[in-house]
């Protein structure tokens, strides 16, 4: 999708490294998975909203699928009919789109009967917010699994939960697990800044960088700009300078080792981590990362079959 470009911003992006993640409790969650799937009648496989394509190359899991794209409050709105109509048209897979943490259209998921399901997905895309979602609605219970910000809260498959008393439907919660073959170093930037991995394999600035790029190709460089009181900018020191100036992150002499400094003892990194909280909160708009422009969706689904994307079948 071109836009027009007054400022003269970059229009490419150059990055080279992926993040691998695959820690024990991931692995040992997927062997789990497939000796287990013959008692699950329904699998739900919840994706975030703001990288609907990239997220698609994940486990597959030969079962009955629901497909829940999770914060949408944080995802460009305009784009969810079409995405709908072609995962239904070149995937067969039905779609809902919820707000977890809200208990936004959580409701939709009990409309399909089945008994015994399966929460599955990528880190933090808000699984375990979704079971407490829908035990709350189902039981008027409380919390029953942990969540949190940051990828990995879940590390083991959780004792099944009861989220409808009749019929009696039970919920599994799974540890998110992290797609190892994640194509390419772009799709890799796209997965750390919504949180997918551990924040301790990126280098922030990149991240970061990566983000001021985004959001001046999409017109939402004017959320920086109100905040910080400046004027659009492609140099990420500019906007990471003015955040350490606007919220005082300077360092002192014990923290200085390994942390990216200004000549002013200005805390970059920090600097760094609160533009990608911000837009984590939804504070830089709402941004999707993948082009679900309709050439993009064409482009996209016409290149990359179901058949191609699979790499572990269970
Ligand atoms: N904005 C927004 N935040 C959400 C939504 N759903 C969940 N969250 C937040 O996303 C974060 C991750 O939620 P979790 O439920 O722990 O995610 P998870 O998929 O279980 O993560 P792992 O256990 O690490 O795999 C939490 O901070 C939630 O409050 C949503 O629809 N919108
Ligand atoms: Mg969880």
């Amino acid at each position: 999708m071109k836009l027009a470009n007054p400022f003269g911003f970059r229009t490419t992006f150059d990055f080279n490294s992926k993040i691998f993640w695959y820690p024990p409790h991931q692995a040992k969650a997927l062997m789990q998975l497939k000796n287990g799937i013959h008692h699950i009648d329904l699998v739900v496989e919840v994706r975030d909203a703001r990288i609907p394509l990239t997220c698609l190359n994940s486990v597959v899991l030969n079962r009955k699928k629901l497909v829940v794209y999770n914060k949408v409050d944080l995802a460009n709105p305009q784009l969810l009919p079409a995405l709908k109509d072609y995962l239904k048209k070149y995937r067969q897979e039905d779609v809902i789109f919820t707000k977890a943490n809200e208990g936004f259209n959580v409701k939709g998921i009990l409309k399909f009967p089945y008994l015994s399901v399966v929460v599955v997905g990528a880190p933090n895309v808000g699984k375990s917010t979704l079971i407490n979602q829908l035990r709350n609605l189902g039981m008027k219970k409380k919390k029953v699994t942990q969540v949190g910000p940051k990828a990995g809260v879940t590390r083991m498959i959780q004792t099944r939960v009861k989220i409808h008393p009749d019929p009696p439907i039970y919920l599994t919660d799974t540890p998110g697990i992290f797609n190892p073959i994640v194509s390419t170093p772009i799709e890799c930037l796209k997965i750390a800044l919504t949180g997918g991995t551990n924040d301790s394999l990126t280098t922030k600035i990149n991240v970061a960088d990566y983000l001021l790029f985004r959001l001046n190709n999409s017109k939402n460089y004017k959320y920086y700009c109100q905040l910080l009181n400046m004027e659009p900018t492609d140099n990420i020191h500019d906007i990471l300078l003015q955040i350490c100036k606007k919220y005082e992150f300077k360092v002192d002499e014990n923290t200085r080792i390994n942390r990216l400094l200004d000549e002013k003892d200005y805390d970059m990194d920090k600097a760094a981590e609160l533009l990608i909280e911000l837009y984590r909160k939804g504070q830089l708009g709402r941004m999707t990362l993948d082009d679900c422009s309709k050439e993009g969706l064409d482009d996209f689904f016409q290149n990359n079959q179901p058949d191609n994307l699979l790499y572990n079948e269970i």
